[in-house]
């Protein structure tokens, strides 16, 4: 058992801020200092949201170079790569963008993307610059003057690249999408991925973690490199890459963020007279929430993937299933939502260290403790969570949340992800997105 630490929140604090210091690469924050030596975007805004708390300015920065790195279709990479070719696998050579008609001159990036965290982490910094006034506040307001249209960009192309239907849920293309990996959730849409032959590779992440096994298999990785070499073999074209490619999920969490996002964008663009611009955004907003809302299946209560090529939901028992509360909307899901969250099956699992969510549920058979996605307790998105309940309104379960996140993070470590029976920080130590949770649910 790992002790809960008694540790101030000045040292707390402290700790918190060197993790951010040491992966600092000037104007990008690497994910973690060994394991990922690279700007992740969905990583980047969590941290924005943490540097706010310690530096307007640089929090700007985080942003201001994330959207640098934006494709002329409106989508934002991945990973946006650092000068380190070689800690992490696979690099920018191998993703094979170069080739992408929409890649930006003098960026090197992935071809693929991740949740649109981005609006929310906007609302932090534009919150934080006007509560301290001065050069932060100018900071803050000129960046959201400059950077909207990106922002907005970004959301159109979700909305009509990703959710061409207009179902009101985005269809991604990779597991590395969701942020989930591989996760339960993807086990079903990989089953039926067959790679042909992959060119051979050296994986670099296995170097970094203390325990082999908590990663993905390399037969998990050869389907991974297979669909990135299915997308450039099509220099990473939108439509050519949904008509070719093996994996096609509309992500039901994903979707989530897309609303509660769009949403949040919508009141930053009626801040600074973007009326039009905000009424479009809150289309999107409710069409994306109302897509959440319709996959909960009424037998668990859990929001719901859907396989596009196999024509089928995904019932796995992951975290994914609370994405009705990211997304808000109907009183009444959402209460049963909480309900269940801080049941048996979850926050009130018999023995867990601390009562937060594992991102699978151990009453599950999918459930795996330390392994990556399959179990273990992801600290950044309880903050996100805690993010959700207090916007609508419920301290309960944001007190909650934040307690037992405090408590666990006291241990100094800043794990990537925590067991959550032993309470044991697991893959990458200092990882940034865990330090920059810390850093908001202190205030
Ligand atoms: C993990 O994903 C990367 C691939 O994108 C990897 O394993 O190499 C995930 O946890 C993802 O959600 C996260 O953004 C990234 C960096 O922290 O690491």
């Amino acid at each position: 058992m790992n002790p809960v630490t008694s540790v101030s929140k000045e040292q707390l604090r402290a700790a918190a801020i060197e993790v951010l210091r040491l992966n600092d690469l000037g104007t990008m924050t690497s994910a973690a200092p060994n394991l990922y030596p690279h700007m992740w975007s969905w990583d980047a805004a969590f941290v924005a949201i943490g540097l706010a708390r310690t530096s307007v300015p640089r929090a700007v920065t985080e942003l201001r170079t994330l959207l640098n790195a934006q494709w002329s279709t409106g989508m934002i990479p991945h990973i946006v790569f650092s000068d380190n070719d070689t800690g992490y696998f696979p690099g920018f050579d191998r993703w094979g963008t170069a080739n992408a008609a929409a890649l930006p001159a003098g960026v090197k990036s992935s071809g693929i993307c991740q949740p649109p965290v981005h609006a929310i982490a906007l609302r932090h910094i534009v919150d934080r610059g006007r509560e301290n006034g001065g050069a932060d506040q100018a900071a803050a307001e000129e960046f959201l003057a400059e950077s909207f249209d990106g922002w907005l960009a970004w959301h159109r192309w979700l909305a009509t690249v990703r959710d061409p239907d207009g179902v009101g849920l985005i269809e991604i293309h990779h597991g590395w999408e969701s942020g989930f990996d591989n996760s339960p959730r993807w086990d079903g849409p990989y089953a039926r991925v067959v790679p042909g032959a992959v060119a051979p590779f050296t994986r670099r992440d296995t170097l970094h973690v203390a325990d082999i096994s908590e990663r993905p298999d390399d037969a998990e990785y050869t389907k991974y490199l297979w669909l990135v070499q299915q997308m450039a073999d099509v220099a990473f074209d939108d439509d050519a890459v949904r008509q070719v490619v093996d994996f096609r999920v509309r992500d039901v969490f994903f979707s989530a963020i897309m609303a509660a996002s769009s949403a949040v964008l919508a009141d930053l663009g009626d801040e600074i007279g973007r009326d039009k611009e905000a009424g479009e955004l809150r289309l999107m907003a409710a069409r994306f929430q109302a897509g959440v809302a319709s996959t909960v299946d009424p037998a668990t209560g859990l929001a719901r993937d859907y396989d596009v090529l196999a024509g089928q939901s995904i019932g796995t028992e992951t975290v994914s299933g609370f994405a009705p509360l990211v997304s808000g909307g109907d009183p009444a899901l959402l209460a049963a939502q909480r309900e269940l969250l801080q049941g048996p099956r979850w926050m009130g699992f018999p023995d867990l260290r601390f009562p937060l969510p594992p991102s699978t549920s151990p009453a599950s058979d999918a459930f795996r403790p330390r392994t990556y996605w399959r179990g273990p307790v992801w600290p950044f998105l309880n903050l996100l969570l805690g993010w959700a309940a207090a916007r609508d309104g419920e301290p309960g379960l944001y007190g909650r949340l934040r307690s037992a996140s405090l408590q666990q993070l006291a241990d100094l470590q800043f794990g990537e992800y925590y067991e959550p029976f032993t309470g044991e920080p697991l893959g990458s130590l200092a990882q940034a997105w865990t330090a920059a949770a810390a850093l908001e649910w202190m205030g």
